[in-house]
């Protein structure tokens, strides 16, 4: 029950109500979730966040040592907020990589446990080009973990191929690839999809291919863009899908929210969320997904600073090292124009905010405590 001294917080009927669902471990539903996240305020939402993550995950705060390969930018998709795309016929400011410099990228990268590829949907990159690719690393590095394309890459690979969900996954796991990234899930409500990024992946087939690599034993990440044309309605309706699916199959590993970044896109005009915004979306992220372990703040994204604050409201994941690798968020004008941070750089980052620094690797098993 809500202990007498917090009742300066939460002034409200309703939202004590609330509190006190969360704090005698019940779950909350789709009302009761907005009105938390419209009414509540930032400092209740901390306090929340930080008992569950501390019931969760104790003082650890998770990291990896990674990078990221962007194979092309090259997309046949036209996403309204994507700074980085190319069209085919734009090919000048396009880049693909062949197999043998993806190759030459991991063979510099000696103490990585993880390698997350992630590009554009280019029409000439398909399934069993992706599955040669996979079948190189793992003969030059058996132990790296591949996690690797988005529902969006995997649903264009096997319609191309035309093999159902579960067969092109099936031979991509056979070729070595572990894992799914987060990616390409946006906001799930249709409307809403309709706008930003009507003509790739619907959000039943997101979630289709989601549910089929957890079937089979491929555990993934699971992404929502905020911070846009959203309102809190579409926020709460995309993670109750996911909530439900992670109900059904166990299979996600992190919740990331991708905070919606305006630099050169087709939504430039649209103001960012402020940092106000994204304490509250993080917190009740992890209020919301009482069925994930983990929530994660994708640095290059957020930028350091945000990230740091983040740790104390319920956050207990940073993502990785990523030796700038990437470039999805710098093309669209985040902080972190050249991403990557030393090992001793992240643990610092952690131990300046009092929780414990733990090297894990891409399903959370310890590595190396700081
Ligand atoms: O789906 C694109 C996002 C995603 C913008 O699983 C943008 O560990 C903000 O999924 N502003 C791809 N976001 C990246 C991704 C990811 C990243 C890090 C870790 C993991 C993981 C997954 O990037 C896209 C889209 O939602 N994105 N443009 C933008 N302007
Ligand atoms: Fe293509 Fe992904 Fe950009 Fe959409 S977000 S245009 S699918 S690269």
């Amino acid at each position: 029950m809500l202990n007498h001294n917090l009742e300066f917080l939460v002034s409200e009927k309703k939202l004590r109500d609330i509190t006190n669902k969360i704090l005698s471990n019940q779950r909350i539903n789709q009302k009761e979730g907005l009105h938390l996240y419209e009414k509540a305020p930032i400092s209740l939402l901390g306090f929340l966040a930080n008992k569950i993550r501390k019931k969760k995950n104790g003082n650890y705060t998770y990291f990896n040592k990674n990078i990221h390969i962007e194979p092309t930018n090259i997309c046949v998709f036209d996403c309204k907020f994507c700074a980085y795309s190319r069209m085919l016929n734009k090919k000048d400011e396009g880049w693909e990589f062949t197999k043998d410099q993806i190759i030459a990228k991991i063979k510099k990268h000696v103490d990585i446990t993880e390698v997350h590829i992630v590009g554009g949907v280019h029409p000439k990159m398909g399934l069993h080009y992706f599955i040669d690719l996979i079948k190189k690393i793992k003969k030059i590095r058996p132990k790296l973990h591949i996690k690797a394309f988005t529902a969006v890459e995997l649903e264009y690979m096997c319609r191309k191929a035309k093999v159902s969900y579960e067969e092109g996954l099936k031979m991509l796991k056979e070729a070595g690839q572990d894992s799914l990234p987060g990616g390409g899930a946006e906001i799930f409500d249709k409307s809403i999809r309709e706008k930003i990024c009507k003509d790739k992946c619907s959000t039943e087939q997101w979630l289709k291919i989601h549910e089929t690599a957890h079937k089979l034993s491929m555990p993934s990440n699971a992404t929502m863009l905020y911070g846009h044309i959203e309102e809190p309605i579409h926020i709460i309706d995309h993670m109750s899908r996911l909530r439900e699916l992670q109900d059904k199959t166990n299979g996600f590993n992190t919740f990331i929210p991708l905070k919606y970044r305006n630099g050169n896109n087709q939504m430039s005009h649209i103001k960012e969320a402020s940092i106000i915004d994204d304490i509250r979306l993080y917190s009740f992220s992890r209020i919301y997904m009482d069925n994930f372990n983990h929530i994660k703040a994708y640095w290059p994204m957020i930028g350091k600073k945000t990230t740091q604050i983040l740790l104390s409201f319920g956050i207990d994941d940073i993502d990785g090292t990523i030796d700038d690798t990437t470039k999805i968020y710098s093309m669209a004008g985040a902080e972190e124009k050249n991403p990557k941070m030393s090992t001793n750089e992240i643990v610092e980052m952690i131990k300046n905010v009092g929780k414990i620094p733990i090297q894990r690797d891409t399903l959370y098993n310890v590595l190396k405590e700081y």
